[in-house]
């Protein structure tokens, strides 16, 4: 099945970034109305949606593997291969358990960088405890043999326990001299019917004894390397690489510039593009471009402050903001180099091609807008870009590809 989707100029207008909302600050005190337009940037590519596979049940990682197969995460705790264009029925076996409820269970997977030779994959999820309803993100590794996993081994376990539902985060990362990063959610800490709470300051995610709503580092074994920020520091965890965040639902190195970066998903309005510096204070919730779900009341103490990253780019309204990949391949030139992102809410679905220059946000091109509720975005070593399709029913879905075409 071919569905054609052609498009060579954006259709709709994506919302600010940090430069234009700093000298239009009134602009964005209107949370729920798109506050600036943003331009789509340098020029694009024309492309087609081809379904790649279907048949999914809430995927939300996609791996390749050197002999062409992809892995797929299946929230509800399946790890599935798609083999020559085809779902294998049985999903593999070794997997371990998962706390699958609201946005936890089963969720990222990933290669060692060494994998041919050691044939090492990780998977993230949400654990569940001696009490089923505590739960929190945690990491194991295995070997992938004969399509089945081997040796599993959990190797890290959030200090992040509690019984809410959601903000696992659970994407991980590897750089090029096998650390490895994975994000932790903030495990909806502070979250009441009233709103925030109040207590900005005492947030776990402003707490470095805790891993909620952190981004750690690791060794391949899940050992803590050296060189983190906060080895050393009492009262501090030290895994822990970034602090302040929310719930970071992307994370990618640049290809080019080996920066890391992340998507963050805000609470209603705020969605974050941040570049994920050594030691760095993102700021949840203290400041934030966010409001209260509902009322659209303001909690952060305000937009910055010193000692705070600002995000490279933010959304507001949130758009649902999810994985993240940077284009690289041969199937569309114009995108070399280019951020992809995933956007799941309602009127705001769309796959948005970010323009960059250095770490400056200079273009912002909304894709399929509406079309689809994109959980997450990679790009395949076929130059492809792969889209895991999620369906908020738990309904079968498909992984997309997007593929060049010539027509104008
Ligand atoms: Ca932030």
């Amino acid at each position: 099945m071919k569905m054609i989707s052609k498009r060579t100029i954006a259709t709709a207008l994506d919302s600010s970034v940090r430069p234009v909302a700093a000298l239009c600050a009134a602009a964005i005190l209107s949370i729920g109305t798109v506050a600036e337009a943003q331009p789509p940037g340098p020029p694009g590519e024309t492309f087609e949606v081809v379904t790649f596979v279907e048949g999914l049940r809430n995927p939300w990682s996609m791996a390749f593997l050197p002999n062409g197969d992809m892995l797929v995460t299946e929230r509800g705790g399946q790890l599935r291969i798609v083999r020559d264009g085809k779902l294998l029925p049985d999903p593999v076996p070794g997997v371990p358990p998962v706390r699958a409820l609201g946005q936890g269970g089963l969720q990222d997977v990933v290669l060692h960088p060494d994998f041919e030779s050691n044939r090492l994959i990780y998977l993230s999820y949400a654990k569940p405890g001696e009490d089923p309803m505590q739960g929190t993100t945690a990491l194991s590794r295995a070997r992938f043999e004969n399509d089945r996993l081997v040796d599993v081994e959990e190797i890290f376990e959030a200090e992040a326990w509690n019984d809410r539902p959601g903000h696992f985060g659970a994407r991980i990362a590897f750089d090029d001299e096998g650390h490895l990063f994975m994000s932790v959610g903030d495990r909806m800490a502070g979250l009441t019917q009233q709103g925030m709470d109040p207590d900005l300051e005492g947030h776990p995610s402003q707490d470095l004894s805790s891993h909620q709503g952190s981004i750690v580092r690791l060794n391949d074994d899940g050992s803590v390397p050296e060189d983190n920020p906060f080895v050393g520091r009492e009262g501090a965890l030290p895994e822990i690489w970034s602090y302040g965040h929310r719930n970071p639902q992307g994370l990618a190195f640049h290809p080019e510039t080996g920066v890391l970066w992340s998507t963050e998903h805000g609470p209603q309005g705020g969605d974050e593009l941040n570049v994920i510096r050594k030691g760095a204070n993102y700021g949840w919730p203290v400041i934030g471009y966010g409001a209260n779900y509902g009322s659209g009341t303001n909690f952060h103490r305000g937009r910055e402050m010193q000692g705070m990253e600002q995000p490279a780019a933010f959304w507001v309204p949130s758009i649902g903001i999810s994985g993240l990949a940077f284009y690289q391949g041969d199937q569309f030139p114009n995108w070399r180099g280019n951020a992809f992102l995933g956007g799941m809410s309602g009127n705001y679905q769309r796959l948005v091609r970010v323009s960059l220059n250095g770490e400056t946000v200079i273009g912002r091109e909304p894709l399929l807008v509406g079309e689809y509720r994109i959980r997450d975005v990679r790009v395949g070593p076929d130059g492809y870009v792969y889209l895991a399709i999620d369906n908020i029913f738990g309904q079968p879905s498909p992984i997309l590809r997007l593929e060049p075409t010539d027509e104008e």
